[in-house]
């Protein structure tokens, strides 16, 4: 059973940021499908929760540069 989670992310100035959120979220382990809203600065991420978490999803869009935070 899959889980989804939202989250707010800080530091994007442009497409090719969010382009490249979306594919780092989407190569990892245990992501089914990972999308990024620019202008909304939010990323909406579907996975498996017996593979990761929701601060494994929140460390991968910091190592990638920006900030990141489980939205409530
Ligand atoms: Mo756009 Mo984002 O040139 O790191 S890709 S600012």
């Amino acid at each position: 059973v899959m889980e989804k989670a939202d989250f707010n992310v800080t530091g994007m100035t442009c497409a090719a940021c969010s382009a490249r959120i979306e594919k780092g979220l989407n190569k990892l382990e245990g992501v089914t499908k990972a999308t990024v809203n620019l202008a909304l600065e939010t990323a909406s991420v579907e996975y498996n929760p017996s593979l990761l978490n929701k601060t494994d999803i929140v460390k991968r869009v910091e190592k990638l540069g920006y900030g990141a935070a489980v939205k409530d």
